[in-house]
C-alpha cells in the first residue's frame, strides 16, 4: 500500500456554531442557530440517540480556548485545521461595516494556529446565516448574495495572508434539504420554491466569492497559486440489489439531485437538468440573472472538499410496496425518482449511519474521473456515545473507523487519485446538529460536566498523533490499541500544561 506524500495535509474540521461559544462577546449577534437551538430546546433521557437541542451559547468555548486548543493540536501532530467562521461574528448588523472585534479574534487564532506549524483551512459559510440576514431572506432570497460578497472581500483582505486554502461553503446538501425541506435545522422551512432558490444563491456566491478571491490574490491579500475550494457530502449511491436495472437506474437519478446539483455549478459552470425542470415546474424563472449565470461559468472553483461519513443505499420506488422490514424507515426525495432505504444486514452507528469505508475510495474515482480536481476529505468520523474510564475514553471503535477510511484514502492515492488531505471530524467534543453534546466525535474529550470545560485526551488523539508522525511508513492494519490508551493515561498525568487547564 502506497505510503502518503511528505506534504499531505492531515487536519481536523470542526465548525463555529458547534465548538465556538461566545455567541454574544465581541460584538457578536445572534445566528439562526442561535435563535433555533433556544427556540427548539429538548434533552431526551441520558443514552437515547432521539435529537438533543442543546445551548450553543458556550459549546466548547473555542472563543476563549483557541490558544490552548492550538497547543493541543500541536501535541496532536496535526499540520491543518479547518474551520468556519462566523458571519455573524464578522458582520454583527446591515451595516456593511466589518466588526473589528471579530475580525481581531480569528486573526489572533490563526496566528495561534500558524505558529503551531498548523495551517488554517477557512470555510467562509457552514448553515449559521446571522439573524438579521434570515430576516431579509436568508439564503433563498437575492440579498445573500452581496452580503456573500462583502464577506469574502472583507475575510480574503484581512486573513488572506495566513493561508492558501480556503472553502467557499459546507454542505450546500444538507443545509438546503434540512433548512428549507425537512424543517430539520433552521431556517426550518418545509417549501420547495425555496429549497430551489437556496440552491441557486449558495452556487451563485460561491462563484461570486472566487471573483473575489482572485482580486485578492492580484491585490497581493493572498498568495499566488492559493486555492479557492467547494464542500459537499455526496453519499455514493450503492443499488438495493446490483442486479436490478431499476435500482441501478435510482442511483443516476440520486446522484443527480446529490452529486451533480451541488458540485457542477461551482465546478463546471453549470446547472444540472434537475435544477432547470424545477425551475420550470415551479415557475421561478424570475430568479435567474444573466449576469449571474455568466459569473458561474466564468468563476469556477480549484478544489473539492468531500465530507465522507457514508454511502447511500437505493431502490426504486416500487420497492416501497415490498414487505421488506428496513433498519430504519425508508426516506424519498423530491421527484419521487429514488428512495434511501436502510437494509438490515449492513453495519450502522448507533444513529443508524451506514459503515462502508470501501465507497470512500470507489467514490474518490467518480469525483476525479468527474471534476478533475484535487480533492480533499474534509470530514469523516464517527458519532458515539463515548464513557471516560480512568480519566480517559479509550475509543478503539473510533481508531477502528478512522483507520479503516483513512486505508481507503490511501488505496485511491495509490491509484493515482489527487488527494491533498484528509481532515477528520473532529478535534474536540462539540455540539452535533443530531446528537447535541452526547454524540461525541472528537480525538479530544471536553468536560461538559465541569463549567471550565477542560479537555482531555482520547487514546484516539494517540492514533492519529502515531499516523501522522509515521505518515510515510504508518500501517493502519495493525493497531496496538493498549498502546494508545496508555499514551493517553501517560500524557494526562505528565502534560498538566495542556490537560485540564
Ligand atoms: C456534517 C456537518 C458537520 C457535523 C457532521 C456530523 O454534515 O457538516 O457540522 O455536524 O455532519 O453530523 P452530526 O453531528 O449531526 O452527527
Amino acid at each position: 500500500m502506497k505510503k502518503f506524500k511528505k506534504d499531505f495535509i492531515f487536519s481536523t474540521s470542526t465548525c463555529s456554531y458547534q465548538i465556538e461559544g461566545g455567541r454574544l462577546e465581541g460584538g457578536r449577534t445572534h445566528s439562526n442557530w442561535d435563535k433555533f437551538t433556544i427556540d427548539n430546546f429538548h434533552i431526551p433521557p441520558e443514552g437515547s440517540t432521539e435529537r438533543e437541542i442543546n445551548s450553543i451559547s458556550v459549546a466548547a468555548n473555542y472563543y476563549e480556548k483557541y490558544q490552548l486548543d492550538a497547543d493541543i493540536m500541536k501535541e496532536m501532530g496535526v499540520n491543518g485545521f479547518a474551520y468556519n467562521l462566523d458571519w455573524a461574528r464578522i458582520f454583527p448588523n446591515d451595516s456593511g461595516i466589518a466588526n473589528e472585534e471579530g475580525l481581531d479574534f480569528y486573526e489572533n487564532a490563526f496566528k495561534s494556529l500558524i505558529n503551531n506549524g498548523i495551517k488554517p483551512i477557512p470555510i467562509l459559510y457552514h448553515w449559521d446565516t446571522p439573524l438579521w440576514l434570515e430576516e431579509k431572506g436568508g439564503t433563498s432570497s437575492r440579498v445573500f448574495l452581496e452580503a456573500f460578497r462583502d464577506l469574502a472581500k472583507v475575510l480574503f483582505k484581512r486573513l488572506g495572508k495566513y493561508t492558501d486554502i480556503w472553502f467557499v461553503s459546507d454542505e450546500n446538501s444538507s443545509y438546503t434539504v434540512q433548512g428549507y425541506l425537512d424543517d430539520y435545522c433552521p431556517p426550518g422551512k418545509k417549501d420547495e420554491k425555496e429549497f430551489w432558490k437556496a440552491i441557486y444563491y449558495l452556487s451563485i456566491s460561491g462563484a461570486i466569492a472566487k471573483e473575489e478571491f482572485d482580486k485578492a490574490i492580484k491585490l497581493n491579500y493572498i498568495q499566488e497559486n492559493s486555492l479557492l475550494g467547494i464542500d459537499h457530502d455526496w453519499n455514493p449511491p450503492v443499488p438495493y440489489d446490483k442486479d436490478d436495472k431499476d435500482d441501478i437506474e435510482a442511483c443516476e437519478k440520486f446522484n443527480e439531485y446529490n452529486l451533480d446539483l451541488f458540485l457542477d455549478p461551482n465546478l463546471l459552470g453549470t446547472f444540472p437538468d434537475c435544477f432547470w425542470n424545477a425551475i420550470k415546474k415551479l415557475d421561478l424563472d424570475e430568479i435567474i440573472i444573466e449576469n449571474d449565470i455568466e459569473i458561474l461559468k466564468n468563476n469556477k472553483l480549484d478544489l473539492i472538499g468531500w465530507n465522507y461519513y457514508r454511502p447511500a443505499i437505493i431502490a426504486h420506488p416500487k420497492r416501497l410496496n415490498e414487505q421488506i422490514q428496513w433498519q430504519n424507515k425508508p426516506s424519498t426525495f423530491i421527484g419521487n425518482e429514488f428512495v434511501i432505504v436502510f437494509p438490515k444486514n449492513y453495519r450502522y452507528t448507533k444513529w443508524n449511519w451506514l459503515i462502508m469505508p470501501e465507497h470512500l475510495s470507489i467514490g474518490a474515482h467518480v469525483l476525479w474521473n468527474k471534476y478533475d480536481k484535487p480533492l480533499m476529505i474534509l470530514e469523516n468520523g464517527l458519532g458515539y456515545f463515548d464513557k471516560k474510564e480512568d480519566g480517559i475514553v479509550a475509543d478503539d471503535y473510533r481508531i477502528e473507523y478512522l483507520s479503516e477510511h483513512l486505508r481507503e484514502v490511501q488505496k485511491a492515492i495509490s491509484e493515482g487519485v489527487n488527494f491533498i488531505g484528509y481532515s477528520a471530524w473532529t478535534y474536540c467534543d462539540i455540539f452535533s446538529p443530531s446528537g447535541g453534546y452526547r454524540k461525541k466525535y472528537g480525538f479530544v474529550g471536553v468536560d461538559f460536566e465541569n463549567s471550565n470545560l477542560g479537555r482531555y485526551p482520547k487514546s484516539s488523539m494517540y492514533w492519529y498523533k502515531d499516523v501522522i508522525k509515521n505518515l510515510t511508513t504508518t500501517n493502519l492494519e495493525h493497531i496496538d490499541y493498549k498502546k494508545f490508551s496508555n499514551d493517553a493515561k501517560l500524557s494526562l498525568k505528565s502534560r498538566k500544561d495542556l490537560w485540564n487547564k
